[in-house]
């Protein structure tokens, strides 16, 4: 299977977290996009052109949540989507809350690189900023859930946070919500989010 991808973005990176933990990263082949390059071929696999895309056998799979329970369907190991009751709720719920947070980051990445100066909306940065921290406060106030097993849930925390070290080290998040660092530090040794760390 292809997965197209680009090792900055937070999202294929999820996915690839998914694929490695469920012990598939041999059957994905990488394919490596550039979203800003009109070029690229995407609109063939995602009409709204975002990665990462999955090339199943039945056609292109999107967005990343869909992905991840895909690749989680065809595995034999624990899911990481929990099948039933409140852990599969509050799994769900911190991967909507770490992807809300990586949408409000992406605006503001979009808003500052491909926008003219000129152009540029303060007062639309502050509201994707606000957006950012609100969603820091709840994951660190209910911190204590991202203990125990991974779970599509934990990883995607994982990556939101990631995400932060890498395109937005000055904000420091460690030092405004020190109570989401020792978990992130644990999840930082895994083997699957070592191997996907944002490089060139
Ligand atoms: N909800 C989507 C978001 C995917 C997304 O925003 N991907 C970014 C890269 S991290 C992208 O492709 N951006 C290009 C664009 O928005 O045109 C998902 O979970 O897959």
């Amino acid at each position: 299977m292809k997965m197209f991808y680009n090792p900055f973005s937070p999202f294929s990176r999820k996915a690839r977290i998914v694929a490695i933990e469920t012990g598939q990263q041999d059957r994905i082949e990488l394919v490596l996009i550039n979203t800003e390059d009109p070029a690229n071929g995407l609109s063939a696999y995602n009409p709204v052109r975002k990665i990462p895309v999955l090339e199943a056998d039945f056609g292109p799979l999107y967005d990343s949540p869909v992905i991840c329970e895909y690749l989680d369907s065809r595995h034999d190991g624990p899911n990481l989507l929990p099948a039933a009751g409140e852990a599969r709720w509050r799994a769900l719920r911190w991967q909507a809350l770490a992807d809300g947070l990586l949408d409000a980051a992406l605006l503001i990445r979009y808003e500052l690189n491909l926008r003219q100066e000129s152009g540029r909306s303060e007062a639309w940065i502050e509201r994707q900023t606000t957006k950012i921290r609100n969603a820091l406060d709840r994951m660190e106030a209910d911190a204590a859930e991202l203990e125990g097993p991974v779970t599509i849930g934990t990883i995607s925390a994982a990556c939101a946070l990631g995400y932060l070290d890498s395109r937005f080290a000055d904000w420091d998040w460690r030092e405004t919500h020190p109570g989401l660092a020792p978990w992130h530090a644990g999840f930082a040794k895994r083997p699957s989010y070592i191997a996907t760390i944002p490089r060139a």
